[in-house]
């Protein structure tokens, strides 16, 4: 954990693109069910000798209630609901084009620039954290300073959920440290070609999204509207619960590279029962080492995976009358953004806080990996 210390770090300005396409959960529904059906006829006397499992349907309602997720944006809708396809058809790119992901990158970090009043030449450090990045190099941080017309040094880091957390954290310690004096954090998450929109499990759970994040020391920041950083914080315990296994070893391994266990899978009800008391002692911990507890926060920007999971991590730092202004959720229009989600709640949220006010920005998930940051509004 890094103190509060001279000097002040401050957040000055935040960005958000949204996708501009989107699909509800009922096309969904409509779209896996049709595909079940048609699996469970064409397979009804394997299904009936027990040779093959029946597929079963899915629901709007079970999905509401059981995540809080109504819709999600996604780049694009073309190919997710075709039941011969159920992935998103990404037309390939020129190497000498903008990638996918620096582009909505892009988007993203030009509007937290304007918002911190930030210019190129005011930043030297570009951190792309997030759940993927579509190739290994050169880094989407690098292709994103070149497009920006930035100097000095860009990294991707990849650590699912906490990307975003832990990007602002190494941003936090690189400006402390001084080997940064301005850092544009960009959280690309382009997270549906990565859905098995064939799981029933899973189908519903992820949307994309990019956010970016301006984080500089205080004696720079002309921003009216910054937050003082006054610590993170981050923690991660080893477990497959949820996993991918894409990477470049498939190709050594002979294995199908896109197979089920490449996409994303998880143990949802194992997840969520082991990782919000995790989370819950991780803020009440790091709102305990600030000597703050966790009425003293006026919000709480948690990461974005499933509304109940937020309610019970809630419950048990503050019991069962907490207005819901003080956890905004993002959830029903923007479902799972991996990482991007409690920066989404923030950008979203946070225009309301007066001076002194307290808010701590929370992820939490695969790794599994807890990253916190309290702030403090300037
Ligand atoms: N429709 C109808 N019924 C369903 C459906 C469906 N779509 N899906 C499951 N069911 C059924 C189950 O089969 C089960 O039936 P039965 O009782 O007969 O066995 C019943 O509903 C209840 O199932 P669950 O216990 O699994 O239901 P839950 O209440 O636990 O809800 C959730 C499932 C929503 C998945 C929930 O467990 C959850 O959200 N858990 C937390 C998971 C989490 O936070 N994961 C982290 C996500 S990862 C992340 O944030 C970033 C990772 C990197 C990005 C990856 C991008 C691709």
């Amino acid at each position: 954990m890094t103190a509060n210390a001279s000097p002040t770090i401050v957040i000055s300005g935040t960005g958000l693109w949204t996708p501009p396409e989107a699909i509800t959960n009922e096309e969904l529904v409509a779209s896996y069910n049709a595909y079940a059906e048609r699996f469970n006829n064409e397979y009804g006397a394997e299904i009936a000798a027990g040779k093959v499992e029946e597929k079963p349907l899915s629901s709007v309602r079970f999905i509401e209630k059981s995540s809080g997720i109504k819709s999600r944006h996604v780049y694009t809708r073309d190919g997710i609901l075709d039941i011969d396809r159920m992935r998103p058809r990404f037309p390939e790119r020129r190497e000498d084009e903008l990638g996918n992901q620096a582009e909505i990158g892009v988007f993203a970090a030009r509007q937290a620039m304007a918002s911190a009043g930030k210019t190129a030449s005011d930043i030297d450090m570009v951190v792309v954290a997030a759940a993927y990045t579509q190739r290994p190099y050169p880094a989407i941080a690098i292709e994103i300073q070149k497009e920006l017309g930035i100097e000095g040094f860009g990294f991707d880091m990849l650590v699912a959920c906490s990307a975003a957390t832990f990007g602002l954290h190494r941003a936090y310690d690189s400006l402390a440290a001084g080997s940064a004096r301005c850092v544009l954090a960009v959280n690309p998450e382009l997270v549906t070609p990565q859905v098995n929109f064939r799981d029933r499990d899973s189908h519903f759970i992820f949307g994309d999204v990019a956010t970016a994040v301006i984080m500089e020391r205080a004696e720079t920041c002309t921003s009216p509207g910054s937050f003082a950083v006054l610590s993170t914080k981050a923690l991660t315990q080893f477990s497959s619960n949820i996993r991918s296994n894409f990477g470049h070893l498939s190709y050594a391994a002979d294995c199908e590279p896109f197979g089920r266990d490449k996409l994303f899978h998880q143990s949802g009800r194992l997840v969520f029962e082991e990782v919000s008391p995790v989370a819950a002692r991780h803020i009440s911990d790091h709102l305990a080492n600030l000597g703050l507890t966790p009425q003293d926060v006026k919000r709480f920007w948690l990461h974005q995976a499933n509304i109940n999971m937020n309610r019970m991590v809630i419950k048990e730092l503050l019991g069962d009358d907490v207005a819901p202004e003080k956890i905004p959720s993002v959830l029903e229009q923007y479902g799972n953004t991996a990482s991007a989600g409690s920066i989404i709640a923030f950008h979203l949220y946070h225009n309301d806080l007066i001076a002194g006010d307290i808010g701590m920005i929370c992820s939490f998930g695969a790794g599994y990996s807890v990253g916190s940051l309290v702030l403090r509004k300037r």
